[in-house]
C-alpha cells in the first residue's frame, strides 16, 4: 500500500535483536535516516526504550483506542465491555517514557451501544481514530500543536485538556 501511495517503506524485525534496547538502537538508527519531522505510532505494538523515546521527544504522537488515562495498555475493547463502560473512545498523545501516559492532544467520544460486542465496538473506535489522527498529525505538520516544557500547546495555548470531539459531529478546523 506505501509503495502504490509513493511512500518509502520499510520494514526491521525484532527477531535476531539480543534485547529491546539493541533493537531500539537499530530501529532509532533507521528512523534517524529519514530527519523525521514527526515520527507517528500506528498499531505500533512494541513498549519503547527510554532511550528511543528520548531520541523523538517532543516529535512522536501516538494513537490509542481508549479515552486515556482510562484503559492504558492493551485490549481496550473487552476491558470497557468488562468495566460497563457507557463511553468509549480514542485518544492522540505526545508518546512519552510513560506507557500511554503522555500528553493529551485529542480524543473522539462515542457511546458504547447495548448489547455491543468487541468487534463491533472495536471498528466504531477505529473509524473514529482515522479522523483525529490526520487532524492531529496536521496540526502538527502545520507548527499549531507544539510540545513544551513537557506539554501539549495548541494555537500557542496549553492543552490543559485534550480537545474532545464527539462520533457524529463534524470536526472541528
Ligand atoms: N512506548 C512508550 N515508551 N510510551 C508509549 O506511550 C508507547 C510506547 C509504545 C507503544 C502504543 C500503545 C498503545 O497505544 C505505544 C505507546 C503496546 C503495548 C504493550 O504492552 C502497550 C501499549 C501500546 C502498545 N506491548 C507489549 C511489549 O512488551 C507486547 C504486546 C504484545 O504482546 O503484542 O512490547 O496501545
Amino acid at each position: 500500500w506505501a509503495a502504490s501511495a509513493g511512500l518509502h517503506c520499510e520494514a526491521l524485525s525484532p527477531r535476531g535483536f539480543p534485547d529491546r534496547e539493541s533493537y531500539d538502537r537499530a530501529l532509532a538508527e533507521r528512523v534517524e535516516q529519514f530527519r523525521p519531522g514527526l515520527v507517528a505510532l500506528a498499531g505500533y505494538m512494541r513498549i519503547l526504550s527510554p532511550a528511543f523515546v528520548d531520541r523523538f521527544e517532543g516529535r512522536m504522537l501516538n494513537i490509542h483506542p481508549s479515552l486515556l488515562p482510562r484503559h492504558r495498555g492493551l485490549h481496550t475493547h473487552r476491558r470497557v465491555l468488562e468495566a460497563g463502560d457507557h463511553v468509549h473512545g480514542a485518544s492522540v498523545h505526545f508518546v512519552t517514557r510513560e506507557l500511554d501516559g503522555g500528553p493529551l492532544v485529542i480524543q473522539a467520544r462515542l457511546p458504547v451501544r447495548d448489547g455491543e460486542d468487541e468487534k463491533a465496538l472495536a471498528s466504531r473506535v477505529l473509524a473514529q481514530e482515522h479522523r483525529i489522527y490526520p487532524l492531529a498529525i496536521g496540526w502538527f505538520a502545520t507548527g499549531r500543536l507544539e510540545y513544551l516544557d513537557g506539554k501539549g500547546w495548541l494555537d500557542g495555548r496549553p492543552l490543559d485538556r485534550p480537545v474532545v470531539v464527539e462520533e457524529d459531529v463534524e470536526l472541528p478546523a
